[in-house]
């Protein structure tokens, strides 16, 4: 068992990210095992939640004439328009029925204001609101943290690099990670993690 100052955080591993889902990560269902057996060499886990209404400002369908998978600015600056996806209470916001979630000890749900995304676990993409799990963390006294989930490029890496930047000692285990990789945001979001002082481990 790994002593009580470090964590694992599991980013999304919900319905839509997994194949089949409306903003599917290819392979993101292989994952799970591994995660599984993760928990339990834990003292800390904590999973995330990608937990949206359905009138959510990244969802393309909210703009009227955008495409899925374009750009657009938001008052915090630029964003990705997705498809719409974790729809809150949907069977696709559920996490993936093979994950176990019993041994969890925090899920932290994040994206629910309906003008803000939220990529990262500790802030919201305003890189302002906080959603809480850094004093949830601290409160523990937790000081290393273990990132694995979805999608690798996006939330993450965002949860990676605020990690670093609260002071935590970072590890992203890629093999229990998968990537959407938009057009080279895999090669881009490993460059950022390991420049904020990410480790990245296979
Ligand atoms: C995610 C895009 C939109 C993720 C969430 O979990 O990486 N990506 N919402
Ligand atoms: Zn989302």
């Amino acid at each position: 068992m790994r002593p009580n100052f470090e964590a694992l955080i599991v980013i999304d591993v919900q319905n839509d990210f997994c194949p089949g889902g409306a903003l599917a990560v290819a392979g993101g269902d292989a994952i799970v095992p591994a995660i599984n057996a993760l928990m339990g060499d834990f003292a800390v886990k904590v999973l995330t939640q990608d937990w949206h209404p359905a009138d959510h400002a990244s969802f393309a369908a909210n703009h009227p004439g955008a495409a899925p998978f374009s750009m657009t600015e938001m008052p915090y600056g630029p964003q990705v328009l997705w498809p719409a996806h974790c729809i809150q209470g949907t069977h696709g916001a559920a996490f993936h029925g093979g994950l176990a979630t019993d041994p969890a000890d925090l899920i932290v749900r994040k994206g629910f204001r309906p003008a803000i995304d939220s990529y990262s676990a500790f802030f919201e993409n305003d890189h302002e609101t906080p959603t809480g799990l850094d004093g949830y963390l601290k409160s523990r006294g937790v000081t290393d943290l273990t990132l694995v989930g979805l999608a690798t490029d996006f939330c993450v890496a965002y949860s990676a690099i605020d990690a670093a930047g609260l002071g935590y000692t970072v590890t992203v285990l890629e093999s229990a990670c998968r990537a959407i990789d938009l057009d080279g945001t895999l090669a881009d979001a490993r460059d950022r993690m390991r420049a904020a002082g990410v480790r990245l481990v296979a």
